[in-house]
């Protein structure tokens, strides 16, 4: 036998567990105020998910996916993209969102099933968050395909969870960015769980990353609750990208803290020492660590921090319960030019029933 051909996957990570480099760091993050900023957005992210379950859990707001744990993998990408940049989200990928200028009031107008949520001031040409599992890989493709043929100078960056990647949309998507050479970075966020199914049930893949081997892609697995981490091998992927490199997988490590979203009770199936396990790795304190470290973060810091982001929380939240709720006719208005006659019948039905006063009101 001959070996026609060999592979390895790598794995990239700079600040370990306790918060200690683990080695020389990448340029960016030798200046503290980069890393200050990484670490503020990624605590705004962790405030305004516990608001938005509590809002949840008080019947003010409609299913939430919580992403507690994840936040260096949204936070680290979504700052080493440019704003030209294209992303495609997943529903738990409001780190990323909120990175890129998706404002807080409208995340939860989302979450609250307006529509409105998903029309975004800014960015405005990336994509709503999707809750189909991985049909956004396919839409990636496409999207990134379209920046190659207008020859801009655009990364699209498609988010998907582990388990995304045994869809054949998943497959198909990384397929055609292979052969297409489209300037695609895709990014999972391997939390260890498909709502109850643990990476273990997935796949017999030793690792996710070299699921992008198959389709003629680099494919790369990252410490993702290290921000460090993800923002080098991301930015690494965007400028390949970019120069006409074609596209890369990356395969971010992290770990669900939460619930799958609020209409899951993750205690049901999962070991309670495996999550006090996780969260000694989680990625907002160990940054937290190694600043303190520097001499770059302290008590007082960390007071101010909390309340200028827990402030902005607050504000979010009182826009969107001042927001009128958009009219029932709303739901019919986007999906056909002419309304089937079925639907004029639905919507006349609907007309009928009497509209909610404000949002906030009425969920389960
Ligand atoms: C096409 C499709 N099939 C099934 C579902 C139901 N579903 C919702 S979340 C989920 C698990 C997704 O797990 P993963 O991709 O690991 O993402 P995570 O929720 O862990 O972020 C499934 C199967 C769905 N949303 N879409």
């Amino acid at each position: 036998m001959v070996i026609v051909a060999n592979f390895s996957i790598g794995h990239t990570g700079f600040i370990d567990a306790q918060g200690q480099a683990s080695g020389p760091l990448p340029s960016f993050a030798c200046d503290s105020a980069v890393l200050v900023d990484m670490y503020r957005d990624m605590v705004l992210t962790r405030l305004f998910d516990k608001k938005a379950v509590a809002l949840q859990r008080t019947g003010q707001l409609g299913t939430f996916p919580s992403a507690i744990g994840a936040e260096a993998i949204g936070v680290g990408l979504a700052s080493a993209m440019r704003p030209e940049d294209v992303l495609l989200p997943s529903y738990r990928d409001h780190a990323a969102q909120m990175v890129r200028g998706v404002s807080m009031t409208e995340i939860l107008l989302y979450w609250a099933g307006d529509e409105r949520g998903s029309n975004f001031a800014v960015p405005r040409h990336d994509f709503p968050n999707c809750v189909p599992i991985a049909s956004q890989v396919c839409h990636a493709a496409g999207a990134a395909y379209a920046c190659k043929l207008r020859r801009e100078p655009r990364v699209t960056v498609c988010m998907t969870g582990d388990g995304a990647t045994s869809k054949g949309d998943f497959y198909e998507g990384m397929n055609l960015a292979g052969v297409w050479q489209a300037p695609l970075v895709m990014v999972i966020s391997n939390n260890q769980w498909a709502i109850s199914l643990p990476r273990r049930a997935q796949t017999a893949a030793a690792t996710l990353a070299q699921k992008a081997i198959a389709a003629g892609i680099d494919g790369l697995q990252v410490d993702g609750n290290d921000v460090v981490a993800v923002r080098y091998a991301a930015q690494q992927a965007l400028d390949k990208a970019r120069s006409g490199g074609g596209p890369s997988l990356i395969e971010a490590i992290t770990y669900r803290l939460s619930d799958h979203t609020t209409a899951d009770d993750a205690s049901r199936y999962r070991d309670a020492a495996e999550v006090q396990h996780q969260w000694l790795r989680e990625p907002i304190t160990r940054l937290r660590n190694y600043l303190a470290r520097l001499g770059a973060w302290d008590k007082d810091k960390e007071i101010c921090l909390h309340q200028e982001c827990a402030d902005r929380v607050e504000q979010a939240v009182a826009d969107f319960l001042q927001t009128p709720p958009p009219g029932v006719d709303a739901m019919f208005d986007h999906l056909y030019a002419a309304l089937p006659r079925s639907l004029e019948h639905q919507r006349d039905m609907a007309r009928r029933q009497p509209a909610p006063a404000a949002h906030g009101t009425g969920h389960g």
